[in-house]
């Protein structure tokens, strides 16, 4: 019989510190949760050897914490909670453990739901990627508001989840030396413990080279590319990564009839490399370099993230050759066969799906040439690969696209981060909805019934003075639950468009200031995100915000009224106190340009209607929940193509007063010195492809739609409506759908 837990808990305390759980430090206490969890896995049935598996290979895994839901996940996170408490300690001595975040935003977060809904399925699906020393940067905000970073030593305090395979290392060869991948694993712990998969992360050490060549490979995420040694040590990472990977794979596997064992697919082209490394290891073993060709067309699948050309990754061929010849070698090799192969067919835009032009490897043609399935993120983003970013390979292989919407794990984004409403959701529609999520629909039931959503409100109040709580403690900054929550939380991108959020506050403060709209709801303005450390626009955007509140909340003649705050170091952990208080979730991307959002999926979930343009998955939002629920501006797709050609956002910002005093107030000190956002104001209106994601073009309809939102907050009956038709209208959005459609039409067809 197994010893209950509490027991358990102490008798592996005496064994492993020789001493009781009471007088534990913090990282032993983690140390010990850890090891517990591990043994518990360890202990758990072992997957069907036979049964055919998929692996994901990605460069991101932003994963936040393990402890909580890891213990969630196996149903002991409550009785963790009440063991501790009854030697004394709790679960939240252990809140400033860092997040594990191997990656920068919706790419990464996307991998890590998709683990969590794969293992909550009994999908076989393992992941692979780099156990980066440092993970994202953490941000502070110097005493001028802009963002500064550090390195995340995540491991100060330990890591007791990953498991040392010293064992199954391997060595990885470039051209100049030898690194040897060193591979950790993480349980992947489904929701009542129903299976248990593999994340494998690697760490490099040396073989033949210094310890230092070595640990600049899997030092940082995403290194400095602007020099050629540093787009080379990108490379050798990406590279690192897959062919570590593969060698695990077909060590495990063997070549023989691999096609039937196992499937990978691609996370966007980062491990796209991994393509002509499986090729490489096949020809080691003697096979035909024609029928290791055919056999990676079985094998790889590749996802599209994003549209943005500049995202689109190229190689220098003198780069590849240099660094992992034989494996540029083989890429030649592709071209020619590509090249051969697509001369025969008619309708072929040879230029456009050339894999090596210009001294360049175009990664994302070789994905299309070789993999048997190619898709995008949402289905508006699929239309776009269809007929401009990849309607060359479309014309080609139609069979091979399909759309998979993304979707998120209502484990995390809702069972852990927002207790409350899941109570209440599993009591209303009398089951667990963390299992059995389309019940959530049921919810739809009580749309007309006022108690039901006096409730939701009831809730939402609650989280939203939690938030508040954290805010005061993190940022200094008071807040007032009463008022209305507009949040905008994701990477900072010109795309993105901050800009339109912070002009939007700015336009509501000036309201107040100046007495109109005086019957507009008290708001608060949450922002969150990091930028690119060599990314200046976006930092200038930061630093802007932060400006603006400054002077915005000290402005004694809108007390009361309005407020903004710029959460420091907004990540995994900080999303799931944000996300379950918001009201309105602003999703501001130009048309075309967000692949898909996650987010605006999490916000949903949560309850809050979506104030945002027709863009990525956005429409998805709308469609199910419907487009009265939602607050929708701004251009569509047709649209923003047709103006575009034309586009002169000085034209607009001299005929149209309200931008004017916008934009005006980059430079006219009203946030700081005069000309101290120049830069942002010359990228609106002078540069020479000025506002390129026509900020100027939605700005005016923005503010029409959102001060209806505003307005309409007012009425609780209605907007909590609204709420709650969201929320029962999310199901779709469990990442539960979306990897159960890879599992069916790319994995296991
Ligand atoms: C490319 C070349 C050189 C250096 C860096 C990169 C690079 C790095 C990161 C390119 C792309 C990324 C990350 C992309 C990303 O996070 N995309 C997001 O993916 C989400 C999941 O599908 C979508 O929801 C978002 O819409 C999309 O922006």
């Amino acid at each position: 019989m197994e010893k209950p837990f509490e027991e358990k808990l102490k008798v592996m305390s005496r064994e492993k510190f020789g001493k009781g759980i009471e007088i534990l430090s913090c990282d032993e206490l983690y140390a010990l949760i850890g090891a517990y969890v591990n043994e518990k896995c360890d202990n758990h049935k072992k997957n069907d050897p036979k049964r055919k598996r998929a692996a994901y290979f990605s460069i991101e895994y932003l994963i936040g914490r393990l402890l909580e839901s890891n213990l969630y996940n196996m149903g002991n996170l409550i009785l963790t909670q009440k063991s501790l408490t009854d030697v004394g300690r709790s679960l939240s001595e252990l809140n400033e453990i860092e997040d594990y975040a191997f990656g920068n935003g919706g790419l990464g977060r996307l991998a890590a739901c998709f683990l969590d809904s794969a293992a909550s399925n009994e999908i076989p699906l393992d992941g692979f990627g780099i156990r980066y020393k440092y993970g994202l940067f953490k941000q502070s905000f110097a005493s001028d508001g802009s963002q500064q970073e550090h390195p995340d030593d995540w491991q100060t305090q330990g890591d007791p989840f990953g498991i040392k395979k010293e064992g199954e290392c391997v060595q990885v060869n470039f051209a100049d030396y030898s690194v040897k991948a060193v591979p950790y694993d993480y349980h992947v712990i489904g929701y009542n413990f129903k299976c248990i998969n593999t994340l494998r992360l690697y760490e490099c050490a040396a073989v033949n080279c210094h310890e230092s060549d070595a640990a600049r490979i899997y030092e940082y995420l995403y290194p400095d590319d602007s020099s050629w040694e540093g787009k080379r040590l990108r490379l050798r990472q990406q590279y690192f990564l897959v062919s570590a990977a593969l060698q695990n794979i077909v060590a495990r596997y063997g070549l023989e009839d691999i096609e039937n064992k196992i499937k990978i697919q691609l996370n966007d082209t980062h491990p796209v490399i991994a393509i002509p490394e499986l090729i490489n290891l096949c020809v080691k073993q003697n096979m035909d370099f024609e029928d290791a060709l055919s056999l990676s067309g079985k094998i790889f699948a590749y996802t599209n993230h994003t549209v943005m050309p500049e995202a689109l990754e190229e190689w220098d061929c003198e780069l590849l050759r240099q660094t992992i010849p034989q494996v540029y070698g083989i890429i030649q090799k592709i071209n020619d066969m590509a090249i051969f192969q697509l001369r025969g067919q008619s309708d072929v835009d040879f230029n456009k799906c050339a894999i090596i032009s210009d001294g360049k490897v175009k990664m994302a043609n070789l994905a299309c040439f070789v993999c048997s399935d190619i898709n995008g993120v949402a289905s508006l983003h699929t239309e776009i690969l269809k007929e401009r970013v990849l309607s060359h390979w479309y014309n080609i292989y139609p069979e091979k696209f399909s759309n998979k919407t993304n979707g998120i794990t209502q484990r995390r984004w809702l069972g852990l981060s927002n207790a409350a409403l899941t109570d209440f959701l599993c009591r209303l529609c009398g089951c667990d909805i963390i299992e059995e999520t389309e019940k959530i629909e049921e919810l739809l039931k009580f749309k007309d019934d006022e108690e039901v959503i006096k409730q939701l409100c009831e809730i939402k109040k609650i989280n939203k003075k939690a938030l508040c709580q954290h805010i005061k403690e993190k940022e200094g900054i008071e807040l007032d639950p009463e008022s209305v929550f507009f949040v905008q939380v994701k990477r900072i991108h010109e795309y993105k468009r901050q800009l339109l959020g912070i002009f939007l506050a700015v336009y509501f403060y000036l309201c107040f200031k100046e007495g109109r709209n005086k019957e507009l709801p008290k708001m608060t303005f949450i922002f969150g995100g990091k930028a690119a450390s060599s990314y200046k626009t976006a930092k200038s955007v930061i630093r802007f915000i932060n400006n603006a509140a400054e002077v915005i909340n000290s402005d004694e003649s809108v007390k009361g009224k309005i407020k903004i705050v710029f959460c420091e170091n907004y990540n995994v952990s900080y999303a799931q106190k944000i996300i379950p208080a918001a009201d309105i979730s602003m999703q501001l991307s130009l048309v075309g340009t967000e692949a898909s959002g996650t987010g605006n999926m999490k916000f949903m979930m949560n309850g809050a209607v979506t104030l945002g343009t027709y863009d990525g998955a956005n429409i998805e939002i709308c469609e199910k929940a419907g487009q009265q629920n939602n607050y929708i501006f701004g251009m569509r797709a047709d649209e923003v193509i047709s103006r575009k050609e034309s586009y002169r956002p000085k034209e607009l910002y001299e005929s149209n007063a309200v931008i004017k005093r916008l934009v005006d107030t980059l430079i006219d000190g009203t946030f700081g010195k005069e000309n101290d956002f120049a830069h942002i104001y010359d990228s609106l209106l002078n540069t020479h492809d000025a506002d390129r994601f026509m900020v100027l073009a939605d700005l005016c309809d923005f503010i029409t739609v959102a001060t209806k939102a505003a307005a309409d907050y007012k009425n609780k009956l209605d907007f909590g409506r609204k709420c709650l038709m969201n929320i029962g209208s999310s199901a779709y959005f469990s990442s539960d759908r979306t990897v159960r459609e890879y599992a069916e039409e790319i994995w296991f067809k």
